[in-house]
């Protein structure tokens, strides 16, 4: 079993969003340097995994050519891995997830779980990298549209495991396939409550789950309208989901505020620890 995946306390994955600096070649090499720092920032801060993206995937949000992304992620990736970070990239392109990997990527973060490029499994098969296959109808400009479930947990989990058969059926070894519900990724509203709800059933694939709920939409939809918008208002909604889905357990959050991420899972160890104490007297 690859370290990553070895049983442990839930895994804090930070995100990395490499966004250059639209106003000059300089600009772009200050992106990039600010984005090293930002992922040794969030490794200090307690994330196991730094989560490198060079593609929005908001909804209507613009696609890239694989090759910018490449130009965007891979030498924030070098550098992360040459610190010794486990470093995974955010894409759906094969190409990108290819090179990524080269550069030192341990995991391929798949948001479309290899639904967007065909060529995804047999990467992932010929590199051995560690891949999410995440939950997606359509695409970020189409998914909202594609939102609609009888019952969404029983859909995504069995949309899942055809990922799951698509990956292995092209070599890749189950055994390094982590499942992802996809929150806010063709799905509104209620349905992420009721998938975070169904964790259980999606565990039962038998695969690690990653979870990413950080600052998403649906939570500013608790909020009071003032507040709703902004998305740093939804860090203790977030904080308070990832207190809870240590308890589930899942495999992994991703999330932007690492230290947080890493103080409530702490907790949550902790007083499980002490739970186990006082019922062994
Ligand atoms: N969410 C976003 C991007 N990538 N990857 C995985 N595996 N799971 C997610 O929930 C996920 C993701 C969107 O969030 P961002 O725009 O804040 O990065």
């Amino acid at each position: 079993m690859h370290p990553l995946l070895a049983p442990a306390h839930t895994r804090v994955m930070g995100v990395v969003n490499v966004t250059p600096d639209s106003f000059s070649d300089g600009g772009r090499y200050l992106a990039r340097e600010a984005a090293i720092e930002h992922g040794r920032w969030l490794a200090a801060a307690g994330a196991d995994i730094i989560d490198v993206g060079g593609e929005s995937t908001r909804p209507g949000a613009q696609r890239i050519d694989p090759v910018e992304e490449c130009e965007r992620v891979l030498g924030v990736i070098e550098a992360l891995a040459a610190d010794g970070l486990a470093v995974s990239v955010d894409t759906i392109h094969a190409h990108t997830a290819r090179a990524a990997v080269d550069a030192g990527a341990l995991i391929v973060n798949d948001v479309s779980g290899s639904l967007a490029d065909p060529a995804m499994p047999s990467v992932i098969a010929e590199t051995g990298a560690l891949y999410v296959a995440q939950h997606l109808r359509g695409t970020p400009e189409t998914m909202n549209s594609l939102a609609q479930y009888d019952d969404v947990v029983r859909e995504v989990s069995s949309e899942l495991a055809e990922r799951v058969a698509a990956l292995t059926d092209a070599g890749v070894d189950p055994g390094r396939i982590i499942l992802d519900p996809g929150i806010g990724f063709a799905k509104v509203g209620a349905q992420n409550w009721e998938l975070l709800a169904g964790l259980g059933e999606l565990g039962e694939l038998g695969h690690p789950l990653l979870v990413g709920v950080s600052r998403k939409r649906f939570l500013g939809e608790l909020m009071p309208p003032e507040r709703a918008a902004d998305p740093s208002e939804r860090e203790a909604a977030t904080t308070a989901l990832t207190a809870l889905l240590a308890q589930v357990p899942v495999w992994g959050v991703r999330v932007h505020d690492a230290a947080a991420a890493r103080d409530a899972i702490a907790a949550v160890e902790e007083l499980h620890a002490a739970t186990v104490r006082r019922d062994a007297r």
